[in-house]
């Protein structure tokens, strides 16, 4: 069985809400065990070129028997299912999933790259993220997700709803 974190962001429609369904379509999918489900947090857009809508965010762990490539497929699936169009690169949206952690494996395929790139700088990954996989080791870095997150800046992400009750699946 594979350990595997996934990052949701939405910044489009109902946020909370389309974050909720995809966290429930895991959850449901005979092939993922839902392990640990973050807080939700909000933030402002970083790395992007222009004004938008504040983001949602929240990390999930699963366990897995699917490969990272299975995984890229599904969420894109859940991406779209959410009406989320195939966007334009930077695009406010309905529903990002961005695959963080696939045990300490590193995969570095077209389209797909894990860890992820971006994940060791963005506060509003590694806030949740640290909050369900603390001592998780990163296997580029060497260092803990806590120790990632303590030496970045966290201020602009705000927990919005506590532990996983925002999500209404019947994990706690
Ligand atoms: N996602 C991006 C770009 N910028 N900013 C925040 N706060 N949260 C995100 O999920 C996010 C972002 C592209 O995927
Ligand atoms: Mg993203
Ligand atoms: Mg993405």
């Amino acid at each position: 069985m594979n350990k595997v974190f996934v990052g949701l962001g939405a910044n489009l429609g109902s946020p909370a809400d389309q974050l909720s369904v995809a966290v429930r379509a895991l959850a449901r999918h005979h092939a993922l065990g839902l392990t640990e489900i973050s807080s939700l947090y909000q933030s402002v857009p970083v790395d992007v070129p222009n004004e938008q809508p504040d983001y949602f965010n929240a990390v999930v762990g699963l366990e897995t028997s699917l490969t990272p490539r299975e995984l890229l497929l599904l969420g894109l699936d859940l991406e779209k299912k959410s009406g989320s169009m195939p966007e334009k690169f930077k695009a406010p949206r309905r529903l990002d999933i961005d695959w963080l952690l696939y045990n300490e494996d590193v995969v570095d395929e077209s389209g797909l790259k894990i860890p992820h790139p971006a994940m060791t700088r963005r506060a509003f990954v590694l806030v949740p993220l640290a909050e369900i996989a603390p001592l998780f080791r990163h296997p580029l870095f060497g260092k803990t997700i806590a120790a990632l997150r303590d030496g970045i800046a966290i201020d602009g992400v705000k927990q919005i709803s506590r532990g996983s009750t925002w999500c209404h699946t019947d994990k706690e």
